[in-house]
């Protein structure tokens, strides 16, 4: 009896044991093996999206458990694609032997017709994702796809991977732009699949007057946006919807892995990213920062992201158009995923990737398109759109990086300014301060000077007081008190600057805390005077050597004639 007891209790401690390791395993377990960089930097020369970057790419398949996607739910088995006949759709446009697969749409089109439409990828998410659920009552949404010469076969496939790894009383819909492809029929045909409508423009319109036609279009009380050459993935779609049925203010989008343009193969991008952006209003994908990544402890939680990637999102409808939908005076490609994102922000809502919900989409390095207007000129306009009305002063930094937008076209921007004011957005400061305080304001070079007049060099006395004394020192011996940093619109010395004490004519000039927004410490140089930016009157020491005022500006007077020299 005590053998059979002390048996149980080995065979159940033994039992305890292997449970303990395979529950720390599969918590261990990686999601995908190490990284390998895929390249970050490519041929296109204007706001080029990229592959995001560190790829995590499952190399040893055996090791790994190799899941995939779910088939087709019992519900949506049967006539997926109802009447529609696919082989006859996808023989209509074949490549021809010898055609470069790649020239028409930049990615190789033998491997993609080649691929069928209804291949099982990997599901890519972290394990836990597949725990979680959602409400039973998600309202459904309309999927809205613009497209301009897509290849049947990706686009075929972006359609039934919705129709096949969602649930059905999810869709509502799925909208196809057709943006003056070439061959009507290419969404026409489309339009014989259950639930799918095809809406064709009479002339190009571009991406985003082509979403807001859709947009427009749209029965359900959610947008949904993809881009035409996707595959989205196992359960995608409802950790979206859930999100924004208890926010309608929230953006959402899934995490964008990678189909490889040479051979499809789908790839985990890294879950670490999130969107960003430099002074040019170039995107791209950078590492969550290191505090918020440290804070994580759940790798299913929604990520923060200043802007995003552009293409693939869920968006409430009446926030979409309470927000002003997109800038239709946008064209083509690009900028307007910037124009949404500060949008969003500065006007009440957020931005986030949801690491459960995964859409693989296929990387291209360079627009397989024409632009009417030229690929440069058009991201110029569209950018320059969105900084003139969303970036307020930091739209400077705009100009320093890319100075080829000065002077281009860009239409105007009255509506989308009243926009802004009608929705009382907050400034981009805030959104600098709040949303992005990893993007670093440029430095500008502080250049140290003496500012002279005749023999007599301005300096700081006391407190707040200035006046003229005669110069001292050379090169760096010069006393701190006769050393300026002129740094626009400042006149700085240490934290102190420059300042008016009021808007008149004669007004003393004295040293306050510097404070870039102050007007009244706004200078610029005026030949060789220093006129203060607002008021419009110029520095005058006034004669001999009072204290120094503002005076009506009057070239070559000496009193307003100021020599910088500069210190090294
Ligand atoms: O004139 C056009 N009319 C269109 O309908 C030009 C394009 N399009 C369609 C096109 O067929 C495609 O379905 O618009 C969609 C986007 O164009 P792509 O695929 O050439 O663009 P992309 O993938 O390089 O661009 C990303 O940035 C764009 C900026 O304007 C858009 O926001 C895209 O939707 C966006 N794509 C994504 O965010 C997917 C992830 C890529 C990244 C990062
Ligand atoms: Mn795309």
């Amino acid at each position: 009896m005590r053998r059979i007891r002390a048996n149980a209790i080995a065979i159940l401690t033994v039992a305890w044991i292997l449970g303990t390791f395979y529950y720390l395993w599969q918590d261990n377990k990686p999601q995908s093996s190490p990284s390998s960089s895929a390249s970050q930097t490519r041929g296109r020369s204007h706001g080029q999206k990229l592959v995001p970057g560190r790829l995590e790419i499952h190399r040893d398949d055996r090791t790994i458990p190799l899941i995939v996607t779910q088939a087709p739910q019992p519900e949506q088995q049967g006539p997926l694609l109802g009447g529609f006949d696919e082989r006859a759709y996808l023989a209509g446009k074949q490549l021809r032997p010898g055609d470069d697969p790649y020239r028409e749409h930049a990615f190789n089109l033998q491997e993609s017709d080649r691929l069928g439409s209804e291949r099982a990828i990997r599901d890519t998410r972290h394990y836990r994702c597949a725990s979680l659920s959602y409400d039973a009552d998600l309202p459904s949404t309309s999927i809205i796809i613009t497209f301009h010469n897509e290849a049947r076969s990706t686009l075929l496939r972006t359609i039934k991977s919705v129709l096949m790894r969602s649930p059905s009383s999810l869709i509502q819909e799925i909208i196809l732009i057709d943006d003056f492809s070439s061959d009507p029929d290419d969404c026409q045909l489309l339009a014989q699949i259950p639930k799918v409508r095809c809406l064709r423009n009479g002339r190009r319109e571009g991406l985003i007057r082509s979403r807001v036609r859709g947009a427009n279009s749209a029965s359900a009380s959610v947008l949904t946006f993809l881009d035409s050459h996707c595959e989205v993935n196992a359960d995608w779609l409802q950790p979206m919807i859930q999100r924004v049925k208890e926010d309608h203010t929230r953006v959402v989008s899934p995490i964008i892995d990678v189909i490889s343009l040479d051979n499809f193969a789908y790839l985990a991008a890294s879950a670490d990213l999130r969107g960003g952006f430099d002074w040019s209003l170039h995107f791209k994908w950078e590492q969550i920062p290191i505090e918020q990544k440290m804070a994580r402890s759940d790798p299913t939680q929604p990520i923060r992201t200043p802007v995003i990637a552009g293409g693939i999102f869920v968006m409430d409808k009446s926030w979409f158009n309470h927000l002003g939908q997109y800038d239709t005076h946008m064209d083509i490609w690009g900028g307007e995923n910037f124009e949404l994102s500060f949008r969003v922000w500065m006007c009440g809502g957020s931005l986030e990737i949801l690491p459960c919900s995964r859409v693989g989409h296929v990387f291209r390095k360079r627009h397989p398109y024409d632009f009417p207007e030229g690929n440069a000129l058009t991201y110029i306009k569209n950018t320059r759109r969105a900084a003139e009305v969303w970036m307020d002063e930091y739209k400077q930094y705009y100009y320093s990086a890319r100075p080829s937008a000065q002077g281009k076209a860009f239409g105007s921007i009255a509506d989308r300014l009243t926009l802004r004011r009608k929705l009382n957005c907050k400034p981009f400061r805030w959104y600098m301060e709040n949303v992005y305080p990893e993007l670093r304001v440029p430095e500008q070079e502080a250049v140290s000077s003496v500012l002279k007049q005749g023999g007599l060099c301005l300096e700081s006395r006391g407190t707040d007081g200035l006046g003229l004394g005669e110069c001292r020192g050379i090169g760096a011996n010069r006393p701190q008190a006769q050393k300026w940093e002129l740094i626009e619109p400042l006149i700085r010395q240490q934290d102190l600057c420059l300042a008016i004490s009021a808007f008149t004519s004669g007004s003393k000039v004295k040293m306050e805390h510097c404070n870039t927004k102050e007007p009244r410490q706004k200078w610029k140089p005026k030949g060789s005077a220093l006129q203060h930016m607002v008021s419009g009157f110029c520095l005058d020491s006034q004669t001999p050597t009072g204290p120094p005022v503002i005076a009506q500006c009057r070239p070559q007077v000496a009193s307003q004639s100021w020599e910088p020299q500069i210190i090294t």
